[in-house]
């Protein structure tokens, strides 16, 4: 553990672009005290397509991680990573196979269902080519994100953070999607307020603060 340790906290870069899930692991970056180059990829430019970025990640998304292991894409494989060359953090439990499952179930739901209803919005010809029907799914956001994000209102997340009184991976995760919901047509104060209360939680923690405020704005 720690020769990956110290292998890893030399060289690495994280590849992120503004308004991305790359936030998450981003704020984990920062708590930890990692040291690591991040370099912005311009989606305005389409940049996350361009031959030289396709050479990091093929899947042409961000966020990315290079570390001197190789390089590591998807979210939760990222958070996980980063959570356990630091444990000292105690990001995930060290001896608790359960609740590192349940920290698995939960980071899992956000990347495949919540995260996939959201793309819906502004990535809707992933799926479709035909117009109409891509204004028909984009029409549905508002109504899938709130039926995706009410079930963590009602109880996957428990207060004060995701897995209760012990902050993890899951809560960086889980503000990097819910400060979408506005935008996609969800009034989380109004409707989901316990989320917007584990966000406002979130957004007085330094690492969240900082970012938001100068790669995230
Ligand atoms: N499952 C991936 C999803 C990554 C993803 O879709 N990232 C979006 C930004 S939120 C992206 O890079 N989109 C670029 C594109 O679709 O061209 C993860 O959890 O990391």
């Amino acid at each position: 553990m720690l020769s990956i340790r110290l292998e890893a906290q030399v060289n690495l870069i994280f590849y992120y672009s503004p308004n991305s899930i790359a936030l998450a692991a981003h704020i984990v970056l920062d708590e930890i005290g990692a040291d690591y180059t991040a370099v912005k990829v311009d989606f305005g430019q389409n940049e996350q397509q361009s031959g030289h970025f396709k050479a990091i990640n093929p899947k042409g998304r961000v966020p990315a991680l290079a570390t001197e292991c190789g390089i590591l894409t998807e979210t939760p494989a990222i958070l996980t990573y980063l959570a356990q060359i630091f444990p000292e953090s105690t990001l995930v439990p060290a001896n608790n196979p359960f609740l590192f499952a349940k920290i698995q179930e939960f980071n899992a739901y956000l990347c495949a269902t919540v995260h996939v209803a959201h793309a819906h919005k502004n990535r809707g010809r992933r799926w479709v080519d035909d117009e109409v029907a891509l204004a028909a799914i984009r029409k549905k956001v508002p109504e899938s994100m709130e039926a995706t994000c009410r079930l963590i209102e009602d109880g996957l997340l428990q207060g004060p953070w995701v897995m209760g009184e012990h902050y993890t991976i899951c809560d960086p995760y889980l503000f990097a999607v819910a400060r979408w919901l506005e935008a996609d047509g969800v009034d989380a104060t109004l409707r989901l307020p316990r989320i917007a209360e584990h966000r406002a939680r979130m957004l007085a923690r330094p690492a969240t603060a900082r970012l938001m405020a100068e790669c995230y704005v």
